[in-house]
């Protein structure tokens, strides 16, 4: 590790610990939330069902991973099986039939069809208070929720981690990949990748029962093997004695640490796959290029300022909406959280996660 002449002493990381508890406990959701979301999701199998015969919806990110915040937007993909010799329903096709059906339910508010998107979905609102996304058929998403379910169930420390950090980077406004910050699932890799090198969390992608091969299991062209039995855990992989001892605030600070001062955004690549770092050159990440998309949707641009590989699908930057201007501000915001951090611990949770007008 490198030598951090700012490294806070331990009383300080108790503090932060102490408050960071606090307001983990403020900020997830309350059981009533949960059992709203459920009904939600039974209201929408119950639709699909009806609008397409053979459906399963299943949430997917934070409903999906236990990591979500209260009053967050929950996401469900749908999966239609389409029966012997019927022809396959197209993403457009599903957002304009699920979204016309939604449209005259009365419990259903401000329903929007993103037809043309990237990844085509339905947007709506119902009037239990729930803001739902909805997509299609997308496999991959529902094997990352897994992934970073398991990582969350790997060691305890994760969840009130990554609810601070979700919370800071909301309030610092740098959580929206449509204006060029990070998704809150790049800020969960960023967080993964940091425990993986202090030896809290294990590379679940690696660890491997038996004779040690990885196996490949096949996910529309990845692999989307991981070790998911986190009961078992045990036999394969044991944490490191030091990082037994690190607590919330001690990892906290390290993440801001981290990405404030050590990551070399020029070079490195994120791999949680790897459990450690790759390099452009590597993932031949060097020149951002524009990629036509088919059937005339809009075309995407890469850029490879702030790389995070995604752990199954290996030629995607979750951090592509990142650009120069809003690397700037992501690089001050891990600075300033560091900064707060290290100096005093009472208040310094409520201070990293001022609003930022
Ligand atoms: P919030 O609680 O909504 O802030 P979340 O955990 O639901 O956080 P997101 O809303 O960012 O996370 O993403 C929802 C899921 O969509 C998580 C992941 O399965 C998928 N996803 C999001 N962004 C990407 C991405 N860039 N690449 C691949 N999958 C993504
Ligand atoms: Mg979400």
């Amino acid at each position: 590790r490198k030598y951090d002449p700012y490294r806070p002493s331990i009383q300080t990381f108790d503090l932060i610990t102490r408050d960071a508890s606090f307001l983990c406990a403020e900020l997830l959701p309350n059981p009533a939330e949960e059992t709203r979301k459920l009904a939600l999701l039974q209201r929408l199998s119950e639709i699909s069902a009806e609008t397409f015969g053979d459906a399963e919806v299943l949430p997917f990110g934070s409903s999906g991973n236990g990591l979500a915040l209260a009053n967050a937007d929950m996401d469900v993909c749908v999966f239609l099986n389409a029966k012997e010799g019927e022809e396959e329903v197209s993403p457009a096709e599903f957002v304009e039939r699920i979204g016309d059906r939604l449209e005259k339910e009365p419990d259903f508010e401000n329903v929007l069809q993103l037809r043309k998107a990237r990844v085509p979905i339905v947007k709506l609102n119902h009037i239990n208070g729930i803001a739902c996304d909805i997509g299609y058929q997308n496999d991959l998403a529902i094997w990352n929720t897994r992934l970073l379910r398991a990582y969350c169930k790997a060691d305890r420390r994760v969840r009130d981690i990554v609810v601070i950090v979700k919370q800071w980077a909301k309030k610092r406004r740098i959580n929206n990949p449509y204006t060029g910050s990070l998704s809150s699932y790049a800020y969960v890799l960023l967080v993964i990748h940091v425990l993986q090198r202090r030896g809290v969390l294990p590379n679940l992608q690696a660890t491997v029962e038996g004779n040690g091969q990885v196996p490949f299991w096949d996910c529309q062209g990845f692999n989307r093997y991981f070790f998911e039995d986190i009961s078992r855990l045990s036999r394969y992989w044991q944490p490191t004695p030091e990082s037994l001892k690190q607590s919330v605030g001690e990892l906290l600070y390290e993440f801001f640490r981290y990405f404030a001062s050590e990551f070399r955004y020029a070079t490195h690549v994120v791999s949680i796959r790897k459990g450690g770092l790759l390099t452009k050159e590597m993932k031949e990440w060097t020149k951002d290029h524009t990629q036509a998309q088919a059937d005339s949707k809009p075309n995407v641009k890469n850029r490879y300022l702030f790389c995070i590989e995604d752990p199954f699908e290996l030629d995607h930057n979750v951090g592509r909406p990142v650009d120069r201007y809003s690397l700037f501000t992501i690089r001050g915001e891990f600075m300033r959280a560091a900064k707060i951090l290290s100096k005093n611990g009472d208040g310094a949770i409520a201070r990293l996660c001022v609003e930022r007008h």
